[in-house]
């Protein structure tokens, strides 16, 4: 799998999936969950008030993930996820490594190869960027899955000079 890293929005990634650092209520909310919904358009929330409805009564917990079409978005599909908020008493990386397995995991179901990932957790959530980023390369490198391609879409120079220099500390399998 490649991985690639870009600055700049998601919303704008012509890829088959985009992932939403979403909450769990699913009903939106600001940083990239409200970009996704307000350049998405209503259909993202209408499908996202259905899974609420139906799977996801209780809200979608952290660390899963749910897709749902990407309505007026260049993508085709919204993979939701939720990232845990970040935390100095607990380690909570494990969930967020699980944010990035689930995601490729119904990338894999429905039969997607191009992925974009934000870099989740890491606005409101207040995880630190570095840690994150260490975090995202190691789940996605090490996931089985037939996505060829996974995107880390990072919002400004600060973000993508933290990933483009974990990346190259990464160990890659060959
Ligand atoms: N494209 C790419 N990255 C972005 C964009 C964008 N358009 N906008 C922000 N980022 P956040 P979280 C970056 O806060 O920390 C929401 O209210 C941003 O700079 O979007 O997982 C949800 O509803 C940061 O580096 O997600 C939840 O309640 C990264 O994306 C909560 O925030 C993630 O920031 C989730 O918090």
């Amino acid at each position: 799998m490649d991985i690639t890293l870009v600055m700049g929005d998601i919303t704008m990634q012509e890829v088959d999936a985009v992932v939403n650092a979403a909450n769990s209520s699913l009903m939106g909310g600001a940083g990239v969950d409200g970009a996704i919904h307000e350049r998405g358009g209503p259909a993202i929330l209408e499908e996202c008030r259905r899974l609420r409805d139906t799977r996801y009564a209780e809200g979608l917990p952290t660390g899963q993930a749910v897709a749902t079409t990407a309505g007026l978005l260049p993508a085709t599909w919204v993979i939701h996820t939720v990232g845990p908020v970040h935390s100095r008493e607990e380690d909570r990386s494990e969930l967020l490594a699980s944010c990035y397995r689930e995601s490729l995991k119904v990338a894999d179901e429905l039969g997607v190869h191009v992925v974009a990932f934000p870099a989740i957790s890491t606005g409101l959530f207040g995880w630190p960027m570095d840690d994150a980023a260490r975090i995202a390369l190691g789940a996605v490198s090490a996931a089985e899955t037939s996505v060829r391609e996974a995107r880390f879409v990072l919002f400004g120079a600060p973000a993508y000079a933290v990933f483009t220099d974990a990346l190259m500390k990464f160990p890659r399998k060959s």
